[in-house]
């Protein structure tokens, strides 16, 4: 709590009563006339057809799914196809109210959002801009098939695109919108402000946080709508997403000419059903969706129930909603009902729900319902509509040719995906505009402190300088993020006491005062919205840094992590960036699930950087070097070293900038007869016993500080290997599966002519950490490396083991699971 709010005693202690106020359900009246005027005949019919494109799509894809072939083509999709047959109306009318510059993200079931979303998009945008999106999109890969189905106009055109497009995404095809590696569930089109779509459910309700942040902080146009089904209401990042979309301090504390909460729209597409449980009656207890907005703020989100079978309705709803957003006062709620008449997945035979129900809404058929309307009014005739859609479905046809014919369509090869991977970009800066801090940051406390300190933790008589008047590992970490902000106007950092507690572990002291809060401020504890909200910032656009207090609540964010931050990259085929630096802190002291180093976890994700600093030069030259970097980078701390200074970089921690170079280890003492090489705080006890090893065993060992994780060289290890013969790794990380044991193979394998002994790793027990007056018990000791050395390497002249690092007890633990 900043101290510029009180926590008043008097006033949370009185009696009341808390008043909620009433939630809207299916309030929509037909206006006709008050619809033509807004959308035009011309418009309203629009409305139709891209719900029948939308239905004769998914329809055409469940008969490829089922019978092989559609329309005497013949295609077996080996891939998901989850339809939305029934839903048309849901996302036709919210992309009615939309401009090309809202974004609207997804689920597992977006195909027709996609459509609605682009085709709505497409006859927005002025023609020559429409033109120039399609042939520079690609290099013109995609319209260059996709121009082969014959139209007559831009528009025309643009609707074979958007068909093409996202059916050869489905089908992965290298001309589909993210060439064929999102496919079904992940495929998007950002030009026309469709953003990706999550087959994690409620997966895209934090990243539309994040991208809604992004949009508010940058002053960008438009709104963020999260699109996910009604089950997702049941997953924790969800309630967490709106938890931070929803907090005081947008309006409290940030700056008015921010313009207040992130403009986002959670948009429940309300299905009732989440694959076969029920979500009204077995799965959940909200009964009416919309009733979940009075349990986040005093507005109830501005919740309403809307009849998703009508696309009036929505569309109405939508641009309610829509101005309220952008007026600053979100975030808004829908529960738009709809039904799927379609299941799950073409395999789902419906055993969860009678023929009797899925009848019912086949009576209410949106489309049919709709024609009728119009014709009702007579803003259209039935032969009309008959014409267009025989014409869609022609259309449709031409495209199906394309997308699955193999000469024409060509899928990626294995060089194309590995290039996709990372990006491994550099950007000074995001965005060419002024960034907002403070004036004089030489006048900040931070800064005018450590111009003081001492940038070599040894004075020049080679005793050690005391910790006051040190500068040490957090102040490196400081200089980079200052640094960037300075020079990157785009770049946010928020987490868990990022702000007035100066960050955790005193790492950004001094930024509360150089930076306003839309830049710097304090999230909820809500790990999975932190780091799925810094992906969302980072896939829009901007440059986010995001923290994590301790290693072990990794588990809270797994999927923004895991499935998110690491895969969008190459999922886009490498039309996205991700500039998320995810800060995470490895702890010691505070017992069990509080001390674990989890850097393995990482290390065998695909698509994730990982760094991991042991020296105050390297924490300040690794963060710059992330912090101009394109891809996500986890990168790790140590709790061990926030307080040590710089011992091994005689020259101090230079006060300019500087970067260390990617994936590099280095050299941390000199030798010959046995390499150790670590990861993290365990250098220091390496450095420790190298200096036994020769003080008492007239051993030169050569120590090595990984630094990295991924990306990672190993010319350095190998080089070394190639002259000791030997090779011991430590780290404070579990040993069963650390990521210690994949660099002893690889160097096994790399140099294995050269080694004289097996490669030996020692890592923390595998064991819950104990209390801090046990850890010597838990994290590797200089003994223990020492006996390994003894043990399994090198037998030491004399020397009498302490512990038991045998490869007989090796074998023993492992049996027995510990
Ligand atoms: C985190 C997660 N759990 C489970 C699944 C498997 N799954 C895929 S779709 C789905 C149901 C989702 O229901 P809802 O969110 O209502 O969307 P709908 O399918 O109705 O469109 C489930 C459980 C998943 N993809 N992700
Ligand atoms: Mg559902």
């Amino acid at each position: 709590m900043p101290k510029s709010m009180v926590v008043d005693p008097s006033v949370v202690r009185r009696a009341g009563k808390l008043e909620i106020a009433s939630i809207p359900v299916n309030q929509y009246a037909e206006d006709f006339k008050a619809e033509r005027e807004r959308f035009g005949s011309e418009g309203l019919k629009r409305i139709w057809l891209d719900m029948v494109y939308i239905r004769e799509f998914e329809s055409m894809l469940n008969t490829f799914k089922i019978q092989g072939s559609w329309k005497g083509i013949e295609y077996n999709h080996k891939g998901p196809a989850h339809l939305s047959i029934g839903q048309e109306a849901a996302s036709v009318g919210q992309c009615a109210s939309l401009e090309p510059s809202d974004f609207i993200f997804g689920s597992h079931r977006s195909h027709g959002e996609i459509l609605a979303k682009c085709l709505s998009a497409s006859r927005r945008l002025p023609e020559k801009e429409l033109l120039a999106v399609m042939e520079g999109f690609l290099e013109g890969d995609t319209l260059r098939v996709a121009e082969k189905a014959p139209h007559e106009s831009v528009l025309d055109l643009a609707e074979s695109f958007i068909l093409f497009g996202t059916l050869a995404e489905i089908f992965a095809r290298k001309a589909g919108f993210t060439c064929g590696l999102g496919g079904s569930m992940h495929a998007f089109f950002t030009p026309f402000g469709s953003m990706p779509n999550n087959a994690i459910v409620g997966g895209s309700a934090d990243i539309a946080v994040g991208s809604a942040l992004y949009k508010r902080i940058n002053r960008k146009p438009g709104i963020v709508i999260a699109n996910i089904g009604d089950a997702s209401m049941g997953c924790g990042p969800v309630w967490e997403a709106m938890c931070l979309a929803s907090m005081d301090q947008y309006r409290t504390l940030w700056d008015g000419e921010i313009g207040g909460a992130p403009p986002i729209l959670f948009n429940f597409f309300n299905n009732f059903y989440g694959m076969g449980g029920q979500t009204d009656g077995e799965t959940m207890g909200y009964k009416i969706l919309a009733r979940v907005g009075a349990g986040v703020n005093p507005e109830n989100m501005h919740a309403e129930r809307v009849d998703g079978y009508n696309p009036l309705a929505v569309a109405e709803a939508v641009a309610r909603k829509k101005k309220l957003l952008l007026e600053g006062r979100g975030p808004a709620l829908l529960d738009t009902i709809t039904y799927r008449v379609s299941g799950h997945s073409p395999s789902d035979a419906s055993s969860y729900r009678s023929k009797e129900e899925i009848e019912l809404w086949q009576g209410a058929d949106p489309i049919d319902h709709y024609a009728a309307y119009l014709v009702r009014n007579k803003a259209a005739t039935k032969a009309e509509l008959e014409a267009a859609r025989e014409a869609a479905i022609e259309r449709l046809a031409s495209v199906v040719r394309l997308a699955t014919n193999e000469g024409e369509c060509p899928r990626v090869d294995g060089s194309f995906i590995e290039s996709v991977m990372l990006s491994n970009g550099k950007a000074e800066r995001l965005e060419d505009r002024k960034p907002e801090i403070a004036a004089g940051l030489a006048e900040n406390p931070r800064v005018k402190a450590l111009a003081g300190k001492a940038r070599f933790a040894f004075d020049a008589e080679g005793k050690a300088v005391p910790k006051n008047k040190l500068y040490q590992y957090r102040d490196g970490l400081f200089e980079a993020m200052l640094h960037r902000f300075s020079i990157d106007p785009t770049m946010a950092a928020w987490g868990e006491e990022n702000r007035d507690w100066g960050g955790a572990f005193a790492v950004y002291r001094g930024l509360t005062e150089a930076l306003p809060y839309h830049r710097l401020f304090n999230s909820p504890i809500s790990e999975g919205a932190i780091v799925g909200s810094g992906v969302g910032y980072a896939l829009s656009g901007g440059r986010a840094v995001v923290e994590l207090m301790y290693c072990d609540f990794m588990g809270r964010a797994g999927d923004e992590l895991f499935n998110q931050a690491s895969k969008w990259q190459s999922m886009s085929a490498g039309l996205l960036k991700m500039p998320l630096v995810v800060r995470v802190s490895i702890g010691n002291k505070y017992g069990a699930q509080h001390s674990q180093d989890w850097s393995a976890f990482v290390a065998h994700v695909p698509g994730l950087k990982a760094y991991f600093p042991a020296t105050p030069y390297d924490a300040k030259g690794m963060l710059n070097l992330a912090l101009r970097g394109t891809d996500p980078v986890i990168f790790f701390e140590s709790q061990l070293l926030y307080d040590v200074g710089e011992q091994f970089e005689s020259g101090g921690v230079p006060v300019g900038y500087y970067e260390v170079g990617e994936g590099q280890p280095a050299i941390r003492r000199a030798g010959k007869d046995l390499t150790i090489a670590t990861l993290g705080a365990t250098l220091y006890k390496a450095m420790d016993t190298a200096k036994m090893l020769e003080e008492k065993y007239g051993i030169d060992a050569e120590v090595i500080d990984l630094r990295f994780i991924c990306p990672l060289d190993y010319g350095l290890v190998v080089d070394s290997v190639k002259k000791t013969g030997r090779l011991l790794l430590a780290s404070d990380a579990a040993e069963r599966g650390s990521f210690l044991h994949s660099v002893a193979s690889n160097v096994q394998t790399l140099a294995f002519d050269y080694l004289d002994a097996p490669v030996a790793v020692v890592g923390s027990r595998n064991w819950i950490t104990p209390a801090a007056e046990m850890e010597e018990l838990y994290f590797p000791q200089k003994d223990w490396i020492l006996d390994a050395i003894h043990e399994r390497i090198l037998p030491l002249p004399g020397h009498e083991p302490r512990t038991v690092q045998t490869t007989g007890d090796l074998a023993r633990r492992a049996k027995k699971g510990v």
